[in-house]
């Protein structure tokens, strides 16, 4: 295909999905085709996922699912692409290094840095189109899979996205932010350094199970619990507040655990979450075998951490699959959470299936479930009132959001789960 049919075709594509309601609307969209093509043609891009193209792709996550949606893209000569960062000038993107010619592929990272493994992708700079959409979370986000126009460097469209890791801004505003899209599995990292604490453990869970992926917990610096009974003791205190979730003491410093986290996250995406300081860049390092992310030494004495990973990157492991890490998050509310709230506290719900009333809020009713087992001490009083406190939360920020995008989200949602979950759970499965 030519540069020019490609440019001019890609036109009629629009940011960030075909089921955007502004996609295909008749203005022209977000992709205001260039009238003239400025630079030559890129030989290989038509060809581009197939072949050795193909593998440097699948070990970035690509899997056949994707390349079902992004076939039309592929028929206008566009090239699949994984967004490892957005900033204000744009995006930087991993595609196969068969698509760009050695010449047109001046390293980004040229000095300073250490190199990053990236096996046969190989990151470039393109634009992005100005973005219609009034809804924030549909903004381009690491990890997000797009059709790129390698001859004009610039994103065409996105992949619609399996899953989203949501929170609320930090300005506790209403507004929804995109943390990281089409993961597979959300590592959740809770140091041993400081005393636990258990509701932000749950927090980090109810973001984890809302965005569609598999929660795990991985409690970091187990070298700094010399009794090993203790650190038994810890892990297990984790592990009743998290039911169906596995949790892993690990130690970046002595290695212990690694092996078992490597192979958790293995073959898919995973993104690292946590308090700032929780070790997320240092893990990320010791998985990648290389000193990539920037880890700075904080006052392990009382966990604090200064919050030195400002970007959220995408990088690629060497057994493939990648691994996003994020800043820390200072504070991590929750946005539109409702059932990863559910699916933290599921025994709770559980419970209050056997409640007298079907809509019991478990305070003073009678035949209420919930307290009956607060009673008989088998349900902890932390527990519930970390519960209401997510669930408050919850219902406050979603209050607070304007309701035709929350309906619009869900209903989106419930597309992409229905044909993205087959192939999450194949990768989580081991298996593309
Ligand atoms: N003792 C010990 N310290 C660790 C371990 N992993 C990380 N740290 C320290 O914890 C601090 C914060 O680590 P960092 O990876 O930057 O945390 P992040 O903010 O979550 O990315 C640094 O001083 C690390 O050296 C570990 O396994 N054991
Ligand atoms: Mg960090």
């Amino acid at each position: 295909m030519s540069p020019s049919s490609s440019a001019s075709s890609a036109s009629s594509v629009s940011l960030p999905s075909s089921s955007s309601p502004s996609a295909g609307s008749g203005s022209g969209g977000a992709f205001p085709a260039p009238a003239v093509p400025t630079v030559p043609t890129v030989p290989a891009a038509p060809s581009a996922p197939a072949g050795d193209s193909g593998e440097a792709l699948f070990r970035l996550g690509w899997d056949a699912s994707f390349a079902g949606e992004f076939a039309p893209y592929a028929a206008d000569g566009l090239v699949p692409g994984r967004i490892v960062r957005v900033d204000r000038g744009g995006c930087e993107l991993l595609v196969p290094a068969g698509a760009v010619p050695a010449e047109r592929n001046p390293d980004p990272h040229p000095a300073g840095g250490a190199p990053t493994p990236r096996g046969d992708a190989v990151t470039v700079r393109a634009t992005l189109p100005p973005f219609p959409d009034p809804d924030p979370t549909r903004r381009p986000c690491t990890g997000d899979w797009a059709a790129v126009d390698l001859a004009e460097r610039a994103v065409r469209a996105l992949l619609p996205r399996r899953t989203v890791l949501l929170r609320s801004t930090s300005s506790k505003r209403s507004d929804g932010q995109v943390l990281a899209a089409n993961v597979d599995h959300v590592v959740v990292a809770v140091s041993l350094a400081a005393e636990l604490d258990l509701g932000r453990a749950e927090r980090f869970l109810a973001l984890a199970w809302e965005s569609g992926a598999g929660p795990l917990i991985v409690l970091t610096k187990a070298d700094l619990v010399s009794d090993p009974a203790v650190r038994d003791h810890l892990v297990a205190d984790v592990a009743a507040t998290a039911p169906g979730v596995p949790v892993l003491a690990v130690s970046a410093r002595t290695g212990e655990g690694m092996a078992d986290l490597a192979r958790e996250v293995a073959g898919g995406t995973a993104v690292l979450i946590g308090q700032s300081g929780a070790g997320k860049s240092t893990l990320v390092n010791a998985l990648l075998g290389a000193e990539v992310q920037d880890v700075r030494a904080n006052r392990d004495s009382d966990g604090k951490g200064r919050h030195t990973t400002t970007t959220r990157d995408l990088l690629p492991l060497p057994t493939g699959g990648v691994l996003i890490d994020t800043p820390g998050l200072r504070g991590v509310g929750l946005w539109d959470a409702g059932q990863g709230v559910a699916q933290v506290f599921a025994e709770i719900e559980e419970l209050g299936r056997d409640c007298r009333f079907h809509d019991c809020a478990h305070t003073t009713e009678p035949g209420c479930a919930v307290l009956a087992a607060l009673a008989d001490g088998s349900l902890p009083r932390r527990r519930l009132d970390s519960y209401r406190k997510l669930a408050r939360e919850n219902e406050w920020i979603a209050s607070r959001t304007d309701a035709r995008l929350r309906a619009e989200r869900r209903r989106r949602w419930k597309q992409q789960q229905a044909t993205g979950r087959h192939m999450t759970e194949r990768k989580r499965g081991g298996h593309r």
